[in-house]
C-alpha cells in the first residue's frame, strides 16, 4: 500500500497522531479542535511555563477554556512537550509558529527555520506536514521543502506530503472559531493538498483547497492587504476631510448606508495588532526581491504609520486654539492595548502618541482597564492611573485612543476640560460641544 493510502486511512479514522507546534493563540486551538475530533494531539512548545500548564490542566489562552484542556488531558487526546524528538512518532504535524518583522523591517523567519530543521530530523515516510505561520508567498516550497528533503530519499507528494494553510485566528472572539472559519489549504503538489485537506477535514467544517501551496499563501496576504490597505484609505480621508471642514464619521455613515460595492472601515491614531500592520510587509518585502515596489502596501503602510503623528499635530493645534501649548499640558491617554476591549499591546499605535506627546514635553498620563502598567518608547514603566474621573478632571486634555466599550464615555465628557477624541467614541455626545474634537 502506498503511503498516501496508508496515511489517508490513518487520518479518516483519526488514528494518526497528531502534532502541533507552537502553542500559541493559534496553536492551542487548533490542538484542542484536532483533539475533540479523536485524533491523539501532542502540543510542542520550547516554553516549559506553557507545558506544564498544558499538562496540568490548565489554558492560558482566552478563546480556550480551562475544563477543555483538562477534560482533553485527562482523557489522555491532549498532551504536551518541550521535547521534539516525539516528532518521530507522529504522522501529522502542524507548524503554528511566530512571524514577526525585525527591526529593519524584514520577515523574522527564525522561528519556522527551528520548527523545520527540527521535523527535519525526525522526517519519516508518510507524513503530512502543514504550515499555518503568516509568510511571504513561495516559503513552503523554496524554504521548507529543501530543509525537509535533505539528508533521505523521501519524495515530497509520494512518502511525505506538504502544505500551507493560513491561520484566521481571531482572539476573543466568539462568532467565528477555528471550527466554523472555512480553513484555505494549498499543497506543494496535488497529492499533498489531498492528504492535508483530508487531515484538516476531520476536524474543521470548511476546507476550500486550492491549487497550490503559493495560493494558499498569498489568499492570507491578500485578506490582510486588503484590511490594511482600506484602514490607510480611510485614514487619508479622515485628513483630506480635516482640511474640508467635513465631519469624516458623517461621511463614513453616510457611505455605509449603501448595501453593495462599499465595506466599512473608521479611521484611527494607526495601525496595531500583529497581523495587519505586519503581513503585508512580507508580502511588499517579497516583491522587492523580485525587484518590484508594492505600491499600495508601501503608501497604506506609511499613511497608518502616520496617523500617531497626526493625532499630536491636531491636538497641538486644538491646545493653541485655546491659548494653550502641549509643552507642560497635563495629557491623559485614554485606552492602551491596540483595538477596543483586549489587553493586546502588540504595535499599539497608543504607544506611538503617549512617546510622541513625551518628546512634545507634555505631561503625559494614561489609563487602560486592560492594561496596568505599559514600557513606554523612553523606557519609563508608565501605570494606568487609578481614579479615572479624578485624572480626567485634572487633564489639560484628554486623548481617546482606544474606545473600550466599558469606559462612561458621559461622565468622562462631563468630567473634561478638553477631549481629542480618534475614535469618534463620544459619538452623538460631543456632537456640538466645544470641548470636544475628532480626527
Ligand atoms: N483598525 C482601524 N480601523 C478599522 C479597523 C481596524 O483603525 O476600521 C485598527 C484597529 O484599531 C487595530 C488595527 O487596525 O489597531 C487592527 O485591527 P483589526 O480589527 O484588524 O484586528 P486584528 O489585528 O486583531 O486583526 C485580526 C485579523 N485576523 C487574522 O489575521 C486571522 C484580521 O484579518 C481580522 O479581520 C480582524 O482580526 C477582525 O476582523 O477582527
Amino acid at each position: 500500500m502506498s503511503y498516501q493510502k496508508e496515511l489517508l486511512e490513518k487520518l479518516r479514522s483519526r488514528q494518526a497522531r497528531v502534532a502541533v507546534l507552537g502553542m500559541g493563540y493559534v496553536g492551542l486551538p487548533l490542538a484542542v479542535v484536532f483533539a475533540e475530533a479523536g485524533f491523539t494531539v501532542t502540543g510542542i512548545d520550547p516554553d516549559t511555563r506553557k507545558v506544564k500548564a498544558l499538562n496540568q490542566g490548565r489554558s492560558y489562552i482566552q478563546d480556550v477554556p480551562t475544563e477543555q484542556v483538562a477534560r482533553l488531558v485527562t482523557e489522555g487526546r491532549l498532551k504536551a512537550t518541550d521535547d521534539f524528538s516525539v516528532l518521530q512518532e507522529m504522522d501529522a504535524i502542524s507548524i503554528c509558529v511566530p512571524t514577526p518583522l525585525r527591526k529593519t523591517g524584514d520577515p523574522d523567519m527564525s522561528f519556522i527555520l527551528s520548527a523545520t530543521e527540527e521535523i527535519a530530523r525526525y522526517m519519516h515516510p508518510g507524513l503530512v506536514i502543514v504550515l499555518e505561520s503568516t509568510t511571504y508567498p513561495g516559503t513552503t516550497r523554496e524554504i521548507l521543502l529543501p530543509s525537509l528533503s535533505k539528508g533521505h530519499q523521501l519524495k515530497v507528494g509520494e512518502d511525505f506530503f506538504l502544505a500551507f494553510s493560513p491561520e484566521r485566528v481571531d482572539p476573543g472572539r466568539k462568532d467565528w472559531t477555528t471550527i466554523n472559519t472555512p480553513k484555505v489549504m494549498g499543497g506543494i503538489t496535488p497529492a499533498c493538498s489531498e492528504v492535508a485537506t483530508v487531515w484538516y477535514e476531520q476536524a474543521i467544517e470548511t476546507i476550500h483547497t486550492v491549487s497550490s501551496a503559493e495560493a494558499a499563501e498569498l489568499a492570507k496576504l491578500l485578506e490582510n492587504t486588503f484590511r490594511m490597505i482600506n484602514i490607510g484609505l480611510v485614514n487619508e480621508m479622515a485628513i483630506m476631510c480635516q482640511r474640508l471642514g467635513v465631519d469624516v464619521w458623517e461621511v463614513i455613515e453616510a457611505a455605509a448606508t449603501k448595501p453593495f460595492g462599499f465595506m466599512k472601515f473608521t479611521p484611527g491614531p494607526g495601525l496595531g495588532g500583529h497581523c495587519i500592520p505586519i503581513d503585508p510587509l512580507y508580502l511588499s518585502w517579497k516583491m522587492k526581491t523580485l525587484n518590484y515596489n508594492a505600491k499600495f502596501i508601501d503608501l497604506a503602510s506609511e499613511i497608518n504609520t502616520n496617523m500617531p503623528r497626526y493625532v499630536v499635530r491636531r491636538l497641538m493645534d486644538a491646545l493653541n486654539e485655546r491659548d494653550m501649548h502641549l509643552k507642560g499640558s497635563r495629557v491623559l491617554v485614554l485606552g492602551a492595548a491596540y483595538k477596543p476591549d483586549i489587553d493586546d499591546l502588540r504595535e499599539s499605535p497608543a504607544l506611538d502618541v503617549i512617546g510622541l506627546l513625551k518628546e512634545k514635553g507634555a505631561v503625559v498620563s494614561y489609563h487602560d482597564p486592560y492594561v496596568p502598567s505599559l514600557r513606554a518608547h523612553d523606557g519609563e514603566t508608565m501605570h494606568s492611573v487609578e481614579d479615572l474621573l479624578a485624572a480626567v478632571r485634572q487633564a489639560d486634555a484628554v486623548v481617546i485612543v482606544t474606545n473600550h466599550s466599558n469606559y462612561d464615555y458621559a461622565a468622562i465628557l462631563e468630567a473634561a476640560r478638553f477631549i481629542f477624541d480618534t475614535r469618534n467614541a463620544l459619538g452623538d455626545l460631543g456632537r456640538d460641544d466645544p470641548r470636544v474634537e475628532r480626527l
